[in-house]
């Protein structure tokens, strides 16, 4: 049996050096509820069809890692209650035949090494808030540093300390640039306050970049910043206020480790009546949007080489 399973959708695409986009389980699974994770997994996978775009969303099904599903994988990632699975998580996953949810890190590993090089997710994993005394922080830190993939996100969320997230990515040696803007941007918010050194105008630039990284040998990945446009971001006051009740709420539940992140994002959604919600469905939509455009660029940029 092999490692894992290219779909033929995706194998044909990589053939023909088409463009082609990784989209993550765990936000489907546990970052979404039921029943609009199942909604938003196949609109993420049509918007990029639309584009000309192949969509390859990265699960592990019956101890199979799979890049790229068929509506029935896609299915399952949103009904069945899958462990939410890391990098580490694969082996183990692998050997019992057991199903999981791919994090940003663990999808990034397998669409890597599927051929796959660019990536669309709502946030990355980061530094948890309290991190010098839990050592609470993400591996999707640490996969980015080691995997050579561009990933669109829209930041990380602010429920992690933002600035060790970057502090971290700058130790890490993980390049981020902001989407047509210096400024880092907070998931449901257009500006965290932290400024990045570099901005991109275009899909173009990203795709040079990534040219560019391959001609020097290096293995990091690439962080591409896309905020949400303002008119379409959490009114930042209510923001302020839900995440304040949701970290107590966590605290008061004894919630710790990786189910932290999945705690707050239901707490969050359930204490905004579903504002946060169609905010992270319209950021995730930006980024697939913008993932789209960097994979067609990148597909040029290597027809034309
Ligand atoms: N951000 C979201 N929704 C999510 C996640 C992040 O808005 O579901 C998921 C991603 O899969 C990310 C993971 O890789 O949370 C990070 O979890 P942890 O902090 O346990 O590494
Ligand atoms: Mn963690």
């Amino acid at each position: 049996m092999a490692a894992f399973t290219v779909s033929s959708e995706v194998s044909a695409a990589l053939e023909a050096g088409r463009p082609i986009v990784a989209l993550e389980s765990t936000i489907i699974s546990h970052g979404l509820p039921r029943p609009r994770n199942h909604a938003a997994a196949l609109e993420f996978e049509a918007l990029l069809r639309d584009r000309g775009v192949t969509p390859a969303t990265v699960a592990v099904l019956d101890g199979v890692p799979h890049v790229g599903l068929d509506a029935e994988g896609v299915r399952r990632i949103a009904e069945e209650d899958l462990a939410k699975a890391s990098v580490r998580d694969l082996p183990i996953l692998a050997a019992r035949g057991a199903s999981g949810a791919t994090t940003v890190a663990a999808t990034a590993k397998l669409a890597a090494l599927a051929g796959v090089r660019v990536f669309a997710t709502g946030g990355l994993g980061g530094v948890h808030r309290g991190a010098s005394e839990t050592f609470d922080e993400s591996a999707d830190l640490g996969t980015l540093a080691v995997t050579p993939i561009t990933v669109v996100s829209a930041g990380v969320k602010s429920v992690l300390d933002i600035g060790a997230t970057l502090e971290r990515l700058e130790t890490l040696s993980v390049p981020v640039v902001g989407f047509g803007t210096t400024m880092f941007p907070a998931f449901w918010l257009r500006e965290s306050g932290f400024t990045l050194d570099w901005s991109v105008r275009d899909a173009a630039e990203v795709a040079g970049i990534m040219a560019a990284r391959d001609d020097l040998g290096l293995r990091e990945g690439l962080i591409v910043a896309n905020p949400i446009p303002r008119e379409q971001q959490w009114d930042p006051a209510e923001h302020d206020l839900v995440l304040a009740t949701a970290f107590e709420a966590a605290e008061k539940a004894g919630v710790h480790g990786k189910a932290v992140t999945p705690f707050l994002l239901g707490f969050i959604v359930d204490a905004s009546s579903g504002r946060s919600l169609e905010v992270n469905l319209d950021l995730a939509r930006n980024n697939v949007r913008v993932a789209a455009d960097i994979a067609s660029a990148w597909a040029s940029l290597r027809r034309s080489a």
